[in-house]
This record gives C-alpha cells, sequence and structure tokens, in this order.
C-alpha cells in the first residue's frame, strides 16, 4: 500500500489515515493510497466501517494542483470517490483544518461526516479556473439545496464548520482529536446499525431561475468564466440523474481545464506563494521586529500605521506639528473604525489600539527605540533628505530605515545617513492597510538581513512582497507609466478615454486608466508632466489637453470633475462633455485626423505597451523574474487575476506575436515602441518569460 495513506484497525473499524504533508493533496500516490485502503478494509475480515482522517495541519485540501495540465495518472479522483461512496462498508470522515475541493469531495462521498468546530470546508475550484470536478457540483446541492450550493461553488469561500452543519454539508461538530471523536462517531453509528447513506442517491435539489443566476454570476465575475460556468454543473444536479449529472460536471470541467483562464490562476495561485520565496535570503535571518515608526501621518502615513497597529506592532507616528498629529491620529482612529465594523477587531482592541499601542508625537527622539522605521512624507527628495539625516541621529543602532518614496532614488536617499545598510524602500500601495502589493527596494548597499527584514515585515502585515531594484518608478508605477502613455497616444489618435476605459474593464481590470487617474487625483500627473517637461525626449508625444481641466481647478473625483462628472451622493461617474473639445482642439493643433480604434486594438496595444516595459524591466534586473511582474502588477495595480499578470499573458498569446505587434506599433513611432531587448531574444530562441522563471537570468 502506499506510504501516503496508513492503515490501522480499532476493533470494527479499519483508518486511513493520509500523510502527504503539508496539505493532504490529493496526488496520485493518495489517490492510490485510499483506494488500496478502501479495498483492504472490505477485505479485512469482521471489518465494518472504514473512517477516513488527514494526518498534520488538514483533512485534505484537494487535488494535487502540481498535477493539473499534466497527463491523468489512475485511479482518478472522480472514480476514487464514486468507489468510496459504493462501498458496502460504513464509511465515515473526520474533519480537521481545511477540506478543500477534492478533498470536500472524498468527504461527500463518505457517508456520514463529522468535523473539528474549528475545521473550514469548501469548493474553491473557480479560483484555479476550473470547477469541482469530482461529484461536487452534483453531490453539494442534494445536501444544501441548489441557491446555497451555488453561493458556495460561485464564491469557492470557506464554510466554517459550524455553519457546515448549520448548511447540511456536515452531520456533527466535536472537538477532539479527530481519530477519538471520529471513531466515537462511527462505533456510534455501528450500534444504531446507521444505513449506509449514499448523497448520489438523495433527491436532487429543487431547481431555480439559472438563466437569472448564470447571467447574474457571470456578470460579477468581470470576464471570469468559472462560476458561471459552475451554475450549469449544478443546474444538471438538479434537471439530470446523477449519473448524467456527473457527466455533463466532468464535461464542463474538461472545457475549462483547457482555458487560458485556468493556466493564468494557477500561474498566480503558485507564484502569489513563490515571489516571497527569494533564494538569497535563504539562511538569511530578518531582524527583530516588534515597533515601527512612521514618518509622516497623510494618506499613506495613517494607512501604513493602521496596517501595522492590526498586525501586532507598537506604532510610533511622527508628524510636522501639533495639528498635523491630530489629524493623523484621526485618521487611523477612522481607518480602525472601519476594522471595528468589520467585525475584524473588538471594541476593546479598538480602545487598546488607539490609546496604548499608538503614540502620536512631533518629536524624533520618541523614536529611540523602534526596530524599523517607515518614512511617508512629501515626495520631495529635500524633505527625504533632511528627514533621514534626524533619523540617523535618532534611531537605535541595528533600526531599518525605510522610504515609502514612489519614484525617488533610494541609492540618494541612503546616501543621507550613516549607515546605508540599514536603508530600504518600502512601498505600499494606497489605502496602505488594505492593498496586499508591497514593493521591497532593493538599493546598492541595502544589507542581506535588512532585506529579509523587509519581507518578514509584508508577511507580518499580508502583504504580497515583492523585490524591486532601484529605477524611476521601481516595477509597478514605471510600467504604469508607460502603459498609460499608450492610452493616452490613443486618445490623441482618435479613441475616447470612455471606450478605453471600457474595453480595458471589460479585458478584466479593475478600472480603466482614465477613471483610475480621476481617483488618483489629476494634479499628480499635472505636476509630473511639469517636472518633467525640461529633459523630455523631442520624439515623446504628451497630450496636454487635460492640463486644461486642471488649470481650471478640476483635478477629478476629489473636486467632482475630470475625465468624469461626479456627483454627490452617486457612485461613479459620466463622461466630462467638455473633454471631446479639448482633444479635438488639441488634435487640431497637431494636425491629426482622428481615426476608429477597435476594442481590440484598444486592449492589445496596452498590453503590449506593458509587456515590452515590463521586459525591460526584467532585462535590466529591476525585477529578478517575470512572476514579480506578474505579481505587481495583480496585487497593485487590478490586473486580472484569470489572466495571471502581464507576462504570463505574453506568453499565452505567443512571444512572437506580442514582438511582430510591438514592431508593427513601432513603424508609427519608433521612440515609445522600441522592443525590449529581453523579449526579442526570447521571441528569437523560442522562449518564454515563464521559462525564465524557473531559471532567471544570471
Ligand atoms: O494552500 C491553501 C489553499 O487554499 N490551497 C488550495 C486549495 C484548493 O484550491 N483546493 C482545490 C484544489 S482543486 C480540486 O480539488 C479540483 C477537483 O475537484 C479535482 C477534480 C479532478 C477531476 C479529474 C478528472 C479526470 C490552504 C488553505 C490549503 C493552506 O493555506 P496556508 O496558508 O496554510 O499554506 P500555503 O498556502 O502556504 O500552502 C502550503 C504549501 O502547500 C501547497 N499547496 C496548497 N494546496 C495545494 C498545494 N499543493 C498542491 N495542491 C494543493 N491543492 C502550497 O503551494 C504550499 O507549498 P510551498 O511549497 O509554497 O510550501
Ligand atoms: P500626504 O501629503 O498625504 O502626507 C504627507 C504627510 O507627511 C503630511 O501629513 C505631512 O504633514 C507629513 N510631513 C511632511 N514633512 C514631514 C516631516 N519632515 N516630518 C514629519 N511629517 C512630515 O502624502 P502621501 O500621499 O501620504 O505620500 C507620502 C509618501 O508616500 C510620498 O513619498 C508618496 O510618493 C508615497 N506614496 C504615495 C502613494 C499614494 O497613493 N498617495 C502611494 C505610494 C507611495
Amino acid at each position: 500500500m502506499s506510504d501516503k495513506i496508513a492503515y490501522s484497525r480499532h476493533g470494527d473499524i479499519a483508518v486511513l489515515r493520509i500523510q502527504n504533508p503539508p496539505v493532504n493533496a490529493l496526488s496520485q500516490a493518495v489517490r492510490q493510497g485510499l483506494s488500496d485502503g478502501m479495498a483492504r478494509a472490505e477485505a479485512d475480515d469482521g471489518v465494518r466501517a472504514v473512517l477516513i482522517l488527514g494526518d498534520g495541519r488538514a483533512f485534505i485540501a484537494g487535488a494535487d494542483i502540481t498535477e493539473f495540465g499534466k497527463p491523468p495518472m489512475e485511479p482518478n479522483l472522480p472514480d476514487l470517490c464514486t468507489r468510496i461512496e459504493a462501498s458496502p462498508l460504513l464509511v465515515v470522515a473526520s474533519m480537521h483544518g481545511v477540506s478543500l475541493g477534492g478533498g470536500l469531495e472524498v468527504a461527500l462521498c463518505a457517508h456520514y461526516r463529522i468535523a473539528q468546530p474549528s475545521a473550514r470546508v469548501g469548493l474553491p475550484e473557480v479560483h484555479l479556473g476550473i470547477l469541482p470536478g469530482a461529484g461536487g457540483t452534483q453531490r453539494l446541492p442534494r445536501l444544501t439545496g441548489a441557491e446555497k450550493a451555488v453561493e458556495a461553488i460561485t464564491t469557492g469561500r470557506h464554510i466554517k464548520a459550524p455553519e457546515a452543519l448549520e448548511m447540511g454539508i456536515v452531520d456533527r461538530v466535536e472537538e477532539g482529536d479527530p481519530e477519538a471523536v471520529g471513531l466515537a462517531y462511527t462505533q456510534e453509528l455501528l450500534d444504531q446499525n446507521a444505513p449506509r447513506r449514499s448523497v448520489s442517491e438523495m433527491p436532487a435539489a429543487e431547481g431555480i431561475d439559472w438563466d437569472a443566476t448564470y447571467d447574474a454570476v457571470l456578470k460579477k465575475g468581470r470576464g471570469q468564466i468559472s462560476p458561471a460556468t459552475a451554475v450549469r454543473a449544478v443546474q444538471a444536479a438538479s434537471e439530470l440523474p446523477f449519473a448524467q449529472g456527473i457527466l455533463r460536471e466532468r464535461e464542463l470541467f474538461m472545457e475549462l481545464m483547457n482555458t487560458d483562464q485556468r493556466k493564468g490562476m494557477i500561474h498566480a495561485f503558485f507564484n502569489e506563494r513563490a515571489v516571497s520565496n527569494l533564494p538569497e535570503l535563504k539562511g538569511v535571518e530578518p531582524r527583530a521586529l516588534q515597533s515601527i515608526g512612521v514618518i509622516g501621518g497623510g494618506t499613506m502615513g495613517a494607512g501604513i500605521a493602521t496596517a501595522a497597529l492590526l498586525s501586532g506592532f507598537g506604532v510610533v507616528l511622527i508628524e510636522m506639528k501639533d495639528e498635523f498629529a491630530a489629524t493623523a491620529r484621526d485618521r487611523i482612529a477612522g481607518n480602525l473604525q472601519g476594522a471595528l465594523k468589520r467585525g475584524k477587531i473588538n471594541q476593546a482592541k479598538y480602545d487598546a489600539l488607539t490609546t496604548q499601542t499608538l503614540t502620536v508625537s512631533t518629536n524624533y527622539d520618541s523614536l529611540s527605540d523602534v526596530d524599523l522605521v517607515i518614512e511617508a512624507v512629501f515626495e520631495d527628495m529635500s524633505v527625504k533628505r533632511e528627514v533621514f539625516g534626524k533619523l540617523d541621529a535618532a534611531c537605535k543602532s541595528g533600526c531599518v530605515l525605510a522610504s515609502n518614496t514612489s519614484y525617488l532614488d533610494v541609492n540618494e536617499i541612503a546616501a543621507c545617513t550613516s549607515r546605508p545598510a540599514d536603508v530600504i524602500g518600502l512601498h505600499f500601495f494606497s489605502p496602505a492597510h488594505v492593498m496586499k502589493l508591497l514593493e521591497v527596494v532593493v538599493a546598492d548597499q541595502t544589507a542581506p538581513d535588512v532585506v529579509a527584514t523587509g519581507f518578514a515585515l509584508g508577511k507580518a502585515l499580508g502583504k504580497v512582497s515583492v523585490r524591486a531594484g532601484v529605477c524611476d518608478g521601481f516595477i509597478g508605477n514605471r510600467i504604469l507609466a508607460t502603459y498609460r502613455t499608450a492610452a493616452d497616444h490613443m486618445v490623441l489618435d482618435g479613441a475616447t478615454p470612455y471606450q478605453i476605459d471600457k474595453a480595458l474593464t471589460d479585458f478584466g481590470f479593475a478600472m480603466g486608466p482614465f477613471a483610475v487617474a480621476d481617483l488618483a487625483g489629476l494634479d499628480i500627473g499635472w505636476m509630473t508632466r511639469k517636472r518633467k517637461a525640461p529633459d523630455r525626449h523631442p520624439q515623446e508625444r504628451v497630450p496636454t489637453y487635460i492640463d486644461r481641466l486642471c488649470e481650471q481647478g478640476h483635478f477629478g473625483q476629489k473636486t467632482g470633475e475630470g475625465y468624469y462628472v461626479y456627483e454627490k451622493g452617486k457612485r461613479g461617474g459620466t463622461p466630462n462633455p467638455k473633454i471631446a473639445d479639448l482633444i479635438a482642439a488639441e488634435q487640431q493643433e497637431l494636425g491629426i485626423t482622428p481615426r476608429p480604434f477597435t476594442d481590440q486594438e484598444i486592449v492589445r496595444r496596452y498590453m503590449c505597451a506593458m509587456v515590452n516595459e515590463a521586459a525591460k524591466v526584467v532585462g535590466e534586473g529591476i525585477a529578478r523574474r517575470p512572476l514579480d511582474v506578474d505579481m505587481t502588477l495583480l496585487f497593485g495595480y487590478g490586473f486580472p487575476r484569470y489572466w495571471g499578470g502581464p507576462m504570463k499573458w505574453a506568453d499565452i498569446q505567443g512571444l512572437p506575436a506580442v514582438l511582430a505587434d510591438i514592431e508593427s506599433y513601432a513603424k508609427e513611432d519608433a521612440w515609445f515602441w522600441e522592443p525590449a531587448p529581453l523579449l526579442k531574444q526570447l521571441a528569437s530562441e523560442g522562449r518564454t518569460f515563464g521559462d525564465l522563471n524557473k531559471e532567471p537570468l544570471k
């Protein structure tokens, strides 16, 4: 028998204990072991029941995702599930930790289920671009009814044991050792002569309005197809006999398995974890972190302080004046109120955080004891210099000195101190207590244990941390500047900002670039354009029509007018009628005859600009691996997860095709569309960005 399953006998009960750390994924060896274990129990004289449970931290976390996309290996999971359910013995599952995907599907094939109160169950397959393919869409609705099954399967959420009990997914919730409570429950069932109870033989769930449900789920998915496809599978469970329903589930499962979205989402799953795993940091101990200093209590400083407080750090925040300090305190309290409302913390915790754990001061001496400081003052090198000089004087030796700068040179900032090895960039995204991305910007002299500390902080704050090198905008903002420029060029040439926003949200972005600009504030771009004007390359095309709006004091959402007009109390905006005239005037001035763009061309140009700049960022070593770019865009810039990221998108399109488009665009504007050397190299060698993830550039 497979060494992944331990077989033991307890009176009339055979126990199959799954031993496949870390999460008991259903690898081929586990499937084979379970199948063999069932056969052994059935042949074992006197055995009347089988108890299935997991060793370690979970019952079963699901199918082994590393096997996806590879040739299937027997026994397949659906057959194993059928085999378990059909056993003449009474089968019981004792669940602890998570039972997800195929793991819950195995449990649903047991005749009874008992779970620890802390256990969680769910069918999260839609997040991997697939649907439950081992009977989950057919069995779950027979227990919960169609509506609840649709909700559980299309959201893929984790359901806590008490709720699972209420929903009928488990039969009993009991605290204790999973084997001990499982054995007692099984014995009780045997003593009562409880019948074998196959979910597949239970009556089908009553139907709901399937088309309306499908449409609603499709709309909510913003282009992601797996949740809506899963609705059709649940529909089959209510409309077809079980055996046919299973075939329909398999058909839909295979359809999704062959999609690019499945590839993109599994790429996201693994690389969300791989991104913070730096080979160079193996064995490097991070410095101890208990208390954190934050300089500046504006938008970012207050958000960073909130994130740190919610993760258990003591926080000392420094502002310039008492009145600014009071405002900063209010901002943080407001953020924490949000956490209180959402049930993330209780009132006592809120009181403790705001009155004890947070110190707000105007005196840098209050920082003498902190382990790490994050500076979030104005984006101005002279202010940063002054602040880092003060930090150098006030902070204890070994304290990590970090800057949240968006664009400025971290080497120059480090040079203002006597300890450049302790200086690092920690680039958070707004709102800092919500957004998952953290760019850890490593400067020339940053010490390895300071880098490790940056990653340790990111982990403690629940962030996805990405290593970035020093350049204007690091990974994310540098790439953003380029694809945003591609959108600006298309406006000059004839596409409207509204068509562009719509084409890109249809592609799956959370927002289009012009709606984002309104949200961030048009003044930021206006100032940047003014700042960069003196050094501008003569071939650079920079539209200035929007500056006319800024000159009139319109900066987007915060002033009620930008690319869109915003009315108080209404969500979102409507196109600003002034924009078309401003664009037309600039086109006339530049002698441009506007031309139509298809949505497809808009997406292609936008994505090609993004990929080309990203390839430069990787080629220059600012990002070490393409996956670092993918995770940056996914977690900081609203890139649709189901495409996996821009580099994964490019691999799926084929690099030669992406390069060919860039070269054709370069015929109109050779300066902007200059192909990245790395892209040319990979395309000519028949390699992909994915290959570089496995073997990064030296
Ligand atoms: O890891 C968290 C999690 O959510 N895992 C994914 C759970 C999931 O999505 N399960 C559904 C899988 S799909 C499925 O089951 C499809 C299906 O119906 C099959 C139908 C077949 C039909 C065939 C037709 C012919 C979890 C909550 C479990 C744990 O979170 P933690 O934060 O505690 O730990 P992580 O996430 O760091 O994970 C620890 C290590 O385990 C790896 N891993 C997790 N789930 C895995 C898995 N590896 C393979 N398969 C899985 N399902 C994870 O990558 C990590 O690895 P390292 O190397 O980074 O440590
Ligand atoms: P902000 O203007 O909202 O806040 C800056 C705060 O710093 C103000 O409250 C100001 O009083 C305080 N301050 C200025 N000089 C100070 C000093 N010498 N000592 C103490 N406090 C001082 O700015 P913000 O949007 O929070 O940005 C702060 C930094 O974060 C900038 O470097 C910015 O580029 C970066 N950043 C901003 C965003 C964003 O979306 N806003 C995102 C990432 C990074």
